[in-house]
């Protein structure tokens, strides 16, 4: 596994950046080796169980969103924290982006056999589903189309076309066909029951093509590539680029957990005029967010940064 202290560094080299930049992602990369990744899992499996000292309070069993309540495990799980500041992630982002960069939010993505596959999707402000957005670049208005985040998404189990690899569409990262400002309707009746193309899919109790620009426009799925990874790998994409993920069709225990970091540079705002967010169905208090300082330094002062996870442990020196 990586350490702070490794010399090697991993910044993108020019061939590869040169691809990145035409197809808006890269990858699978190697992070660590399916044992490693193994080791790691079976304990943040565990830890992930205790949310007292996470950020976002229990999940109300009156509320069965899906994800929100999951989101920035890093804050309060250790192993979380020091892949959130992986030098084989950042020094690659950082290639993209530029030396100084916040992790702003992570997520689980869990596949189980049986679930619906993940809506093609592109998102810039983030609005998408809670009608804020949730990142500001220098100069755009909130109409504008950014440039999003990018997100490492993390295969922590092995992930195939039968447990729900990602899939996406290369060179598509430059213009939008969603618009964040209009509004979807959440249903939670609707998480594995929808078919769409022929495909059972569907956005955790939305249906994105309600955000579609011309509601008659549909995705060109031909030029699709499914992004099978060995546990362990990860591949860097703008959050601009069509991705959607396919469904688990797989029987017995055979699931995939994707784990996905989102980086922007430090002069983006997150969360602007924002104190908590409401999508899924559920509803977070931010007060206990931060954005962490994964790489370089913060000379804007945007963002409330710390350096540190909320069970008290300096990120920086794990
Ligand atoms: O894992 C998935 O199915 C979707 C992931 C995704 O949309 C993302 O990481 O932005
Ligand atoms: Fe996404």
């Amino acid at each position: 596994m990586t350490s702070s202290t490794e010399s090697t560094d991993f910044v993108l080299s020019p061939e590869e950046l040169a691809s990145f930049h035409r197809n808006g992602y890269i990858g699978p990369l190697t992070v660590y080796t399916p044992e490693e990744m193994d080791t790691m899992w079976k304990t943040v499996r565990r830890e992930a169980l205790d949310r007292s000292h996470a950020a976002y309070p229990e999940v109300d069993s009156s509320v069965g969103a899906p994800n929100i309540f999951n989101y920035d495990r890093h804050l309060d799980i250790d192993l979380l924290a020091q892949h959130v500041c992986n030098r084989r992630i950042v020094d690659r982002v950082a290639s993209i982006l530029g030396p100084d960069l916040l992790c702003w939010r992570t997520e689980f993505f869990p596949k189980y056999p049986g679930d619906e596959g993940t809506d093609w999707h592109q998102a810039d402000t983030f609005a998408n589903a809670s009608g804020k957005p949730q990142l500001l670049w220098p100069g755009e208005s909130e109409d504008d189309f950014g440039a999003g985040t990018l997100t490492v998404w993390t295969a922590f189990t092995e992930s195939t076309r039968e447990n729900g690899c990602l899939q996406i569409i290369p060179g598509s990262q430059n213009k939008m066909n969603y618009d964040e400002t209009k509004q979807m309707d959440y249903d939670e009746g609707r998480i594995n029951s929808e078919v769409k193309e022929g495909v059972p899919r569907g956005f955790f109790g939305y249906d994105y093509r309600q955000l579609q620009v011309d509601p008659d426009w549909r995705p060109n799925e031909e030029d699709a590539v499914s992004l099978t990874m060995e546990k362990g790998q990860c591949v860097i994409f703008w959050s601009t680029l069509m991705h959607a993920s396919l469904p688990n069709i797989s029987t017995g225990r055979n699931y995939r957990m994707g784990f996905a970091t989102r980086y922007v540079p430090t002069k983006v705002r997150v969360y602007p005029e924002t104190d908590h967010i409401e999508e899924y169905g559920g509803s977070i208090s931010l007060e206990n967010w931060s954005a962490v300082l994964a790489r370089g330094e913060d000379s804007f002062g945007h963002n409330r940064i710390t350096d540190r996870t909320l069970r008290g442990t300096p990120i920086r020196s794990l």
